[in-house]
């Protein structure tokens, strides 16, 4: 199957993005020829131009229970992660607010995507050689494994999914544990209390847990993953309805922090994390990139003030590395950006000052 997209102002003789089932073509007009890009995110669009993303493969959970096949011990478990990359830094997110950053040790790849292996195309995650190459990232400790793919090559030989962040590695079997960045939020908020800084943190409390599910699914269909379905859709009836439904759910969004502090009340829940990683990275990046341009969250007030409030938490403004973000998107997805030029703005100040605290604190 095969699908072509011309941008308007192009000869419709040339395409500008074939997508088939396994790959994608770029046509790359300053070399006049087509580049070939193996299996990533951008390659997940079906035949009806829309983004479908795949599910994660490796579902298994740490838990408290000390005779279970992954117990919860200190400096046993490993996070790889990117800053530029939000399913991952929800993962950080928890590690810092839980005080479980000396007990779960982390590592960040390399903003921009390169090659993972001689004999393929295939571009992904990749560690630098050193830590002087890429500020903030750091060689794998563990493994020595020059990329993320390597690391799922040592937990599986047959493994044939996308090779992605986050993933929750265990020192002792070496394999991963998860790959699925909702699983792993669950094992950090609970399972890891014993030795957590704070464990008296519960951002999935009983009384709530239906409503964290039910705000968690809406939010991650309009906006966590709504802001992917706009980016890559490559027909313009599948961006339409991505773009509407984002801008409904932001709507929705605004409409609720107008009365109260956070998505399900006064308390930080996980769902308000879930939020918070799109939202700090939609008007550098999405609001251009993904054309998700209707409006920006500045022009929010409320949603604007809350990701400050966010922001601003302890721990928070450490997981937020905006020269990642910004070098990664604008610069991994040639089929978007094929010159990989990063925009200059807005350079918003999370850290000023907001509203919140007129719901209390
Ligand atoms: N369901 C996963 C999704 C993770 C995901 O899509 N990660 C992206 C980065 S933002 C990735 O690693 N992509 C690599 C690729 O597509 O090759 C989770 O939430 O943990």
């Amino acid at each position: 199957m095969e699908n072509t997209v011309v941008a308007s102002g192009f000869s419709p003789r040339v395409p500008l993005l074939r997508v088939r089932s396994s790959s994608t073509e770029i046509y790359n007009y300053n070399k006049q020829q087509t580049i070939r890009m193996a299996n990533s995110l951008v390659d997940e669009t079906t035949a009806s131009g829309a983004y479908n993303r795949p599910p994660s493969v490796f579902r298994n959970f740490v838990s408290r229970d000390p005779t279970s096949q992954f117990p919860a011990e200190s400096e046993r478990y490993h996070l790889y992660m990117s800053y530029a990359c939000p399913w991952a830094c929800r993962c950080l997110a928890y590690l810092k607010l839980k005080g479980l950053d000396k007990a779960i040790s982390f590592t960040s790849v390399k903003p921009i995507w390169e090659k993972t292996k001689e004999g393929d195309e295939h571009t992904g995650w990749i560690f630098p050689v050193s830590s002087a190459e890429e500020p903030g990232a750091e060689p794998d400790p563990l493994n020595g494994a020059k990329s993320i793919r390597a690391l799922y090559d040592i937990a599986s030989s047959n493994y044939s999914g996308r090779f992605t962040v986050p993933v929750l590695w265990d020192k002792k079997q070496k394999t991963i544990v998860s790959n699925e960045s909702s699983d792993i939020l669950r094992m950090f908020n609970s399972e890891f209390n014993d030795i957590a800084e704070n464990p008296a943190l519960d951002l999935y409390p009983k009384p709530l847990q239906a409503k964290i599910d039910e705000v968690n699914e809406w939010v991650y269909d309009g906006i966590n993953n709504g802001v992917y379905k706009c980016g890559f859709a490559i027909k313009q009836g599948p961006y339409n309805e991505a773009v509407t439904k984002l801008y409904q759910t932001l709507d929705k969004c605004e409409e609720i922090l107008s009365k109260q502090r956070y998505l399900c009340g006064n308390t930080l829940t996980e769902a308000d994390i879930r939020l918070f990683v799109t939202l700090i990275r939609f008007d550098e990046v999405y609001g251009v990139y993904f054309k998700c341009n209707k409006k920006l969250i500045r022009e929010y007030p409320n949603l604007f003030n809350y990701t400050k409030d966010i922001f601003q938490l302890p721990g928070i403004s450490s997981t937020v590395n905006m020269e990642h973000i910004k070098r990664h998107y604008y610069g991994s997805h040639p089929s978007i950006n094929p010159s990989g030029v990063i925009p200059i703005g807005p350079c918003t100040d999370y850290s000023a000052p907001h509203d919140r605290e007129r719901f209390g604190s």
